[in-house]
């Protein structure tokens, strides 16, 4: 029996080639070894205020862009949070066992929520609840994900030990899977924080759908660090995370993205690097464009079923531990 994946991304803002390689490019390439579950969390979405007329539509945009990122409905699960009604029920039970003191350490909870709990959501306060029966739910092995989800995958290590404890064994204990490159992309513009959805300023990210010219004028204005060579050094984070895109895109070494770049300037890595990502997202793109919503369709309904058949039988197991059914 294949181990399995569970992952999923929000459908809100646009998709940042930190999301690509700190999350969608692992999920492609462990489809093969792994029963894999792609999840567009719309539930999610909605901790933070989004327009009605735009999220179903963004929910389908984001479908489309796993199944150009590669993956395979063929080989993977891709399904829509709310097409499975047991994520928010297990989300109560789970939220019965939860602590506000672990709560209150989520740091995307701080951030996001601004230390103002008169405004921040319910919602947004227990969003780490959910996502940990997202997981749960499909008694799942290995969660790929980038650097920002750590905390919140050892909450749900945490959820699952303490009800595998109170109750009997029922959950499998999931493993993070953290990319060693990659898993922290940076802002172009301010190369101490993550690159970042929900950042006002777009210049710091490059979107997938960006189209040549954006893309370009992104890379051209992205921040430096003083000196001038072109290597991986840590006290130089601009150029070790622009550096850090190249590897990741051209496949190559470390140290041959070195080497390729020695002796070269800011100005002439900056051109090749742009090339590179407009190259990169030009076929992505057009395929971006392949998928209409009769296709989606096709797609998303038979993987909700599957999602549902597996998370019905750990939710009916769960509701008979808690004494409920
Ligand atoms: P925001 O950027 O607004 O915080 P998010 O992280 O909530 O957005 P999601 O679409 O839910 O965005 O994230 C999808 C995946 O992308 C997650 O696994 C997340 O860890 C990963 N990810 C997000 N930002 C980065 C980044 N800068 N570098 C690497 N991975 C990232
Ligand atoms: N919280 C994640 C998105 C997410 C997720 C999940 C990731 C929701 N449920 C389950 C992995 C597994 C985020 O904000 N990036």
């Amino acid at each position: 029996m294949k181990k399995r994946i569970f992952s999923g991304a929000q459908p809100t803002g646009q998709l940042h080639i930190g999301n690509y390689l700190g999350a969608l490019k692992n999920w492609v390439a462990l489809q093969d070894e792994y029963e894999s579950f792609y999840c567009i969390v719309n539930l999610h979405a909605i901790t933070l205020p989004q327009n009605p007329k735009v999220l179903r539509q963004k929910t389908l945009d984001l479908a489309r862009i796993y199944l150009a990122a590669g993956i395979d409905p063929e080989k993977s699960t891709i399904f829509i949070q709310s097409d499975v009604p047991e994520h928010a029920e297990l989300t109560w039970i789970l939220s019965c066992i939860a602590r506000m003191g672990e709560l209150e350490r989520m740091t995307q909870y701080k951030d996001k929520g601004k230390g103002n709990s008169e405004r921040a959501g319910v919602g947004l306060f227990t969003y780490p609840v959910l996502m940990a029966s997202d997981i749960l739910l499909y008694q799942t092995d290995l969660v790929p994900v980038g650097q920002d989800q750590k905390q919140h995958l050892e909450l749900t290590r945490d959820l699952a030990e303490r009800f595998n404890r109170d109750f009997g064994e029922t959950f499998t204990i999931p493993e993070p899977f953290i990319p060693p490159v990659g898993a922290n992309i940076l802002s172009l513009q301010e190369p101490t924080k993550k690159m970042s959805k929900s950042d006002e300023n777009a210049n710091g990210s490059i979107f997938l759908l960006d189209d040549a010219d954006t893309i370009t004028k992104k890379i051209k204005r992205a921040v430096t660090d003083s000196g001038t060579e072109i290597n991986f050094d840590d006290s130089r984070p601009a150029i070790k995370n622009l550096l850090t895109i190249f590897q990741l895109l051209t496949g190559k070494s470390a140290s041959e993205c070195e080497t390729h770049f020695a002796g070269k300037g800011y100005g002439h890595f900056k051109t090749e690097l742009a090339e590179t990502v407009v190259e990169f997202l030009r076929p992505f793109q057009d395929r971006v464009k392949e998928f209409d919503d009769a296709a989606l369709d096709a797609i998303l309904k038979p993987g909700a079923e599957k999602a549902r058949s597996i998370a019905s039988d750990t939710l009916k197991s769960v509701y008979k531990k808690v004494g409920i059914a």
